[in-house]
């Protein structure tokens, strides 16, 4: 049986949306996922920075929004990860990490992995206490560049933003019986091997 489907694209393809709370650890967690299964990282928080050192007028819009944390539009993202999943037809599976964040990017994904004759396998979601999330961004902010982690209001308002308009995207996919909750509070290693367990039973 040929490993590719009429777009080139691999027929057995392993999927992943990494879910949860800004500070959850989806970053985190993709850095060791990815090299464990060879999944293709697509974190449009990353895409977005990039865009940003580069000083684009991408980056320089996006910047304004993500300083207030604010969500960047559902146009910009959806065209990044379009761009991205055309620029790997070679991969074994992707990984999304912070993306989708809406009820619009959610159908938008669908509809572009559909074309690739591909779907989500699962959303494996991170549950953490606010007070945990805030705790663990500020203290990234002291040493990290990323001036959305600095401002403990901002931090704030990302939160606020993801109980808003983020947190039914699990609601979407729950309706496809796709979604595992896990508890993402612990050492990196503990939830690391709590998301490989979920991953093995779906290969
Ligand atoms: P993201 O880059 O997605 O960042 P994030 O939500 O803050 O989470 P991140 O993945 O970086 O943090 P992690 O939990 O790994 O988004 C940034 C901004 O970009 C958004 O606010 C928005 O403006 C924009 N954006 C991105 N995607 C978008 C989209 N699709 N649509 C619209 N706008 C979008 O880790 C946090 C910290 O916790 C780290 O310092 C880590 O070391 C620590 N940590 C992790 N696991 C831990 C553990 N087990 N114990 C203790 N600390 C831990």
């Amino acid at each position: 049986m040929s490993l590719h489907n009429y777009n080139g694209y691999q027929s057995n393809m392993f999927n992943l949306i990494l879910f949860g709370p800004p500070g959850s650890g989806k970053g985190t967690q993709s850095e060791k996922l990815i090299v464990k299964y060879g999944l293709k990282h697509l974190s449009t928080g990353d895409l977005l920075r990039s865009e940003i050192a580069q000083q684009t007028a991408l980056g320089m819009e996006a910047k304004k929004l993500m300083d207030k944390g604010q969500l960047v539009p559902d146009e910009v993202v959806i065209g990044m990860i379009s761009s991205a999943l055309d620029a790997n037809p070679l991969a074994r599976g992707f990984l999304f990490d912070g993306f989708p964040r809406t009820a619009a990017q959610a159908e938008a994904l669908d509809k572009l992995l559909d074309l690739k004759n591909t779907s989500i396998n699962v959303m494996l979601a991170l549950e953490v206490s606010e007070e945990e999330l805030v705790r663990r961004l500020l203290k990234r902010g002291e040493t990290s560049d990323r001036s959305d982690d600095t401002n403990e209001n901002v931090i704030r308002e990302r939160i606020a933003v993801y109980h808003s308009k983020t947190a039914a995207v699990a609601d979407y996919y729950k309706t496809f019986d796709k979604v595992m909750m896990l508890k993402g509070e612990g050492t990196v290693d503990e939830i690391f091997a709590r998301l490989c367990n979920e991953i093995n039973t779906r290969l």
